[in-house]
């Protein structure tokens, strides 16, 4: 069986080829994106068994779509094609190097993803997964899109942990309560990965502590500043752990003493607290960076490795995003980024 489990929309992307407004781009050129199977190709990279489980349509776009995936290792079996409904595509402009601003036109609305629904996903098809891989995205797709995730992350004995990135796209979220859905959804997960400016956008949060308070249930929690790093609150340690799911907590076991950290500063922090800068890189392009992000840590958590390590393999993954332009980068290799990882402090950020 596959040891990750990611479940979400995939869609063929079409990248400009220049910069420019999209009313200027003249072509595009045909790529494949979607949060989730990003993370499951970059897990596949690194060497795990990875699945993607999705809906795609009948048509050419999906043929590509599953065919691209299975060409990365991705375990494709599980997808199902519907006959009525399209495959998801999207455009996108180049961004800004400045700002970061870049457009995106969505052609998802009514796609053959956003009829998934708790059927898409049987449990049984999760037995033998130590982590299922979630996003907010799938969250702003349909009700029965929203179903789904209520039923992924629903208390259940042999429920896989339960990996959530935030992932807030306001564009997908024009009508619905992303702040309260999107809460939710993480206080029901034991692994939420949420930008600190998604944070401060969805509740308000001014800062990772904040945050933490917000999302207290998740045994970790990693909030990420962007160039300025990471920080991560491991709960596992908790009386009673955390959430109550019943379900496995099996999140890599980090031993180390809590107040010895990164910080050093746990005050009021229930657990241990780790604050690691990334590598300096010449930006190429931030899609894709925080899916890279997300497989790493995840990676180092299947391998059993500590916080501070977790954190900077999520970091070295999403360093071989930037420096891409697509969603997809090749990662280092397993030998390289655990050398790269136990560099000393001096040679991080
Ligand atoms: O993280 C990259 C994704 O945002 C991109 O591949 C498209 O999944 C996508 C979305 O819904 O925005």
């Amino acid at each position: 069986p596959p040891e990750v489990v990611c479940v979400g929309e995939s869609m063929v992307t079409f990248l400009p080829s220049r910069p420019g407004r999209l009313a200027d781009v003249p072509s595009f050129t045909r790529a494949i994106g979607g949060a989730e199977s990003n993370v499951a190709c970059a897990l596949a990279a690194a060497g795990h068994r990875a699945r993607w489980t999705g809906r795609v349509g009948a048509d050419g776009f999906g043929d590509h779509l599953t065919a691209a995936l299975a060409a990365h290792g991705v375990d494709v079996t599980t997808v199902q094609r519907d006959p009525r409904r399209p495959t998801g595509v999207y455009f996108r402009t180049d961004a800004d190097r400045a700002t970061d601003a870049h457009e995106v036109a969505y052609y998802r609305a009514g796609s053959a993803a956003s009829a998934m629904s708790p059927a898409t996903v049987p449990h049984e098809s999760l037995d033998g997964a130590r982590i299922l891989h979630l996003t907010g995205i799938t969250a702003a797709l349909s009700a029965d899109c929203r179903a789904l995730l209520h039923d992924l992350t629903a208390p259940r004995p042999g429920r896989p942990l339960v990996s959530f990135d935030v992932n807030h796209r306001p564009a997908l979220w024009r009508d619905g309560d992303a702040a309260g859905v999107l809460l939710d959804l993480a206080n029901r997960a034991d692994l939420v990965f949420v930008g600190a400016d998604e944070a401060e956008t969805l509740w308000g949060a001014p800062d990772a502590r904040a945050v933490a308070a917000l999302v207290d249930r998740p045994a970790v929690l990693v909030v990420k500043h962007g160039p300025a790093g990471a920080t991560a609150f491991d709960r596992t340690e908790r009386a009673g752990g955390a959430g109550g799911t019943g379900g496995t907590r099996d999140t890599g076991g980090t031993g180390e003493a809590r107040g010895t950290d990164g910080t050093g500063d746990t005050d009021g922090i229930d657990g241990s607290v780790h604050q690691e800068r990334p590598p300096r890189v010449d930006v190429v392009s931030t899609i894709g960076a925080g899916d890279a992000f997300a497989a790493g840590f995840l990676s180092a958590t299947l391998r059993g490795l500590g916080l501070p390590a977790r954190l900077r393999h999520g970091h070295l993954m999403a360093a071989a995003a930037l420096t891409t332009p697509g969603d997809l980068a090749t990662p280092p290799s397993r030998a390289r980024a655990d050398r790269l990882a136990a560099l000393d402090a001096d040679a991080w950020g």
